[in-house]
């Protein structure tokens, strides 16, 4: 792995197209102020979106019902199988190669990420990597797609049922694209979304169990399709909502992204939140490597010991033992020997 020192810790400033702006790095920021956002736009409601969560979430009440009594035991696997093969096209792919560059992946490895991706069904890359970076750059703004500050219901899911705040399109156009832009396995993705979507989404995952183990169509279509897709869009969400509201803060206490166990094992190692955007180019995105609680890194290790995966980006332990020092709030074990010293 490459060990990266202290220069790299303005890490948002690295997706910026132009020149830099003079910004002060998070751990000297006095505490945010709360947003106004409310009473800066009306709401515009999108209900397109709402009519498809609320069809998704109820038929999802019943999936459950035919995993847990109805379904062969084969689309039992099936499910957990999709489940995660969709989480690592978010975490490992999305978020870790693409939006972070924290680590780099020959073609075969991207390809793979990318059909997983698009099998997760959160928007292609390129739109998935542009909102995430401008939640980094802008984290708890108004140019936050999901800004926490506006409470749980917006930042899990309420964000994907309004048109966007205009700050987010404003400020997201001095996010850096360009590299994403540079790469074919996502200009593909992008281009043919419409046609791979489904494919890779719905169509082959229900029809999977229909053919290989005779499955009927309607047990196949809410838990193979519907369940698992909402489950796992729930999971991601955990990191948006619950992630920036409930745990613990040892790497920088002003912010509002925690760290939460939970949240990691539901989302493949993507809870350890507020280590995350202290270091968000630390392919971990966790300080330790516990493979329980972050299968993510356990695929990108297995990939890197296949060659596939290089240039892995961590975080060296005196640079976060000396950020927790100093930005902490006491939770890190490092905080606790310097107050026997
Ligand atoms: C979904 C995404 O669920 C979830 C992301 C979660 C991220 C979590 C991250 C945490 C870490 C990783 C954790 C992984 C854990 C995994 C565990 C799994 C078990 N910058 O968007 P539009 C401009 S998706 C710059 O339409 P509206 C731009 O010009 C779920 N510019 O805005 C754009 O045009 P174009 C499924 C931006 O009209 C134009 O504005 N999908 C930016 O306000 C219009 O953009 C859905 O539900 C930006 N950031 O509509 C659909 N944004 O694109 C959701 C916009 O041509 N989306 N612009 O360049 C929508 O329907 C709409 O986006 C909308 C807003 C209604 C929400
Ligand atoms: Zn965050
Ligand atoms: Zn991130």
């Amino acid at each position: 792995p490459l060990f990266l020192a202290e220069a790299e810790l303005i890490s948002p400033l690295r997706y910026q197209k132009t020149k830099p702006q003079i910004s002060t790095p998070s751990y000297t920021k006095p505490p945010q102020k709360k947003s106004s956002s409310q009473n800066q736009y009306p709401w515009q409601i999108v209900w397109r979106n709402v009519i498809a969560f609320v069809y998704l979430h109820t038929a999802a009440l019943y999936g459950l019902y035919l995993f847990i009594f109805v379904a062969h035991r084969y689309t039992v696997i099936w499910g957990f199988l999709l489940g995660s093969v969709g989480a690592i096209g978010i975490t490992a792919g999305a978020h870790r190669l693409w939006a972070h560059k924290a680590y780099k992946a020959k073609w075969p490895m991207r390809v793979f990420l990318a059909m997983c991706q698009t099998l997760a069904f959160q928007n292609h890359i390129y739109e998935w990597v542009r909102d995430h970076r401008v939640h980094h750059k802008f984290t708890d703004t108004d140019a936050d797609p999901h800004n926490s500050k506006r409470g749980f219901f917006f930042s899990h899911i309420g964000w994907l049922m309004l048109k966007k705040h205009k700050d987010v399109k404003e400020k997201g156009k001095t996010v850096d694209m360009s590299d994403l832009e540079q790469d074919w396995v996502v200009m593909f993705q992008k281009r043919y979304y419409m046609l791979l979507l489904p494919l890779l989404c719905f169509v082959i995952p229900v029809w999977i169990p229909i053919h290989f183990w005779k499955e009927d169509f309607s047990t196949s279509w809410y838990c193979a399709g519907i369940l698992r897709y909402t489950l796992s869009l729930n999971f991601t969400w955990f990191v948006n909502s619950v992630a920036h509201i409930w745990g613990m803060k040892p790497y920088d206490r002003f912010i509002s992204a925690v760290d939460n166990k939970i949240v990691a094992a539901l989302a493949f190692g993507e809870g350890w939140h507020n280590y995350h955007h202290a270091f968000p180019w630390d392919y971990k995105a966790a300080e330790l490597g516990n493979y329980r609680l972050n299968m993510s890194t356990a695929l990108i290790d297995f990939c890197a010991k296949l060659g596939l995966a290089y240039d892995l980006k961590v975080a060296s332990p005196e640079l976060v033992k000396r950020r927790a020092l100093r930005t902490g709030d006491g939770t890190h074990p490092g905080s606790a020997e310097k107050q026997e010293e």
